[in-house]
């Protein structure tokens, strides 16, 4: 492991070990806890919490104030994921190398799995406004940013915005779907990481130049994978875009010049935190690694 795959692995382990102490906590239906729990144990990437700590760490903050965002974003990230695995949706039967929530459980206790996740996202965070040594405002502050990169002014409504528009839509339709229903939360987990160490006006323009750039990079990253990624190392099935005739960076601009477009995303993110200097060096090889990426 070279010294990036392991300060990865690090921001990794911490947020998996305080997700699971969330999701073993008192007072959740077995079920749901069950279905809950199936879903984030399947793993991923973790790379919303693993942004969001890195971007607070960047600024200095305590990864003990910071470690409730990380696991809230992930609970959120990964009810999305189980809603639109669903029959409704795009209807999908492996996800992180395993059946889908609905295909484990049956559809009822995979939109309340979802559900559940959402909602306690949000109990985990308010909660942290409530203590200390935390200040109430940075707490609430990071607490709207990711309500809004979640919600209807993000993914909801970019998820919403692809649903709708079927086969058809302008490039710049397609670039809009994406930065809501991919970028939004992704760029979220930056702000979020920062907004809890009251940064400068620079330094927030600079991060949130950063969650663009990633945002747009990991999403024609993840359309060129649905074209010509390895199924057995994504996790999940490949092709779902052309079999839902969903329009993507490969159908509208070709597979060559989506890569290229990825790799000028990527120099785009690094170019932003110029500004921190070396200190930023972790999150320029994770803007790296989220185009190079196989799953
Ligand atoms: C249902 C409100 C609602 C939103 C769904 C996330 C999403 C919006 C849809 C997922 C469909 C999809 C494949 C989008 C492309 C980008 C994406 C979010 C991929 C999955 O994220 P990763 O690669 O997954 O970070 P892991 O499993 O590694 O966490």
């Amino acid at each position: 492991m070279n010294g990036f795959e392991e300060k990865y692995k690090e921001y990794k382990d911490k947020a998996e070990k305080r997700l699971y102490r969330y999701l073993s906590g008192e007072g959740i239906h077995d079920s749901l806890r069950e279905a809950m729990s199936y879903s984030i144990h399947a793993g991923g990437k973790r790379l919303r919490p693993v942004l969001l700590l890195a971007a607070n760490e960047l600024l200095g903050g305590d990864a003990n104030e910071a470690l409730p965002f990380a696991c809230a974003i992930e609970m959120i990230h990964t009810y999305s994921l189980i809603h639109d695995d669903l029959p409704a949706m795009d209807d999908d039967d492996y996800r992180r190398g395993v059946p889908t929530c609905h295909r484990q459980f049956g559809e009822w206790l995979a939109i309340l799995a979802g559900d559940g996740l959402l909602s306690y996202a949000f109990e985990i965070m308010l909660d942290e406004a409530g203590k200390a040594p935390l200040k109430i405002p940075a707490a609430l502050k990071a607490a709207r940013v990711i309500a809004f990169g979640a919600g209807v002014h993000g993914m909801v409504s970019g998820q919403c915005a692809d649903m709708a528009s079927g086969n058809e839509g302008s490039q710049q339709e397609l670039v809009n779907i994406h930065r809501l229903k991919t970028g939004a939360l992704l760029k979220a987990a930056v702000e979020a990481g920062i907004v809890l160490c009251d940064p400068s006006e620079n330094e927030l323009d600079a991060v949130l130049k950063y969650g663009d750039a990633i945002g747009m990079a990991f999403q024609i990253t993840d359309d060129i994978l649905d074209v010509i990624g390895d199924p057995q190392m994504m996790g999940k099935s490949t092709g779902i875009d052309e079999r839902n005739e969903k329009l993507t960076y490969p159908k509208i601009f070709g597979l060559e010049r989506s890569l290229s477009m990825a790799k000028e995303k990527v120099e785009q993110a690094a170019g932003s935190l110029a500004i921190f200097g070396s200190k930023a060096s972790f999150l320029i090889e994770l803007a790296q690694s989220i185009s190079n990426r196989q799953s």
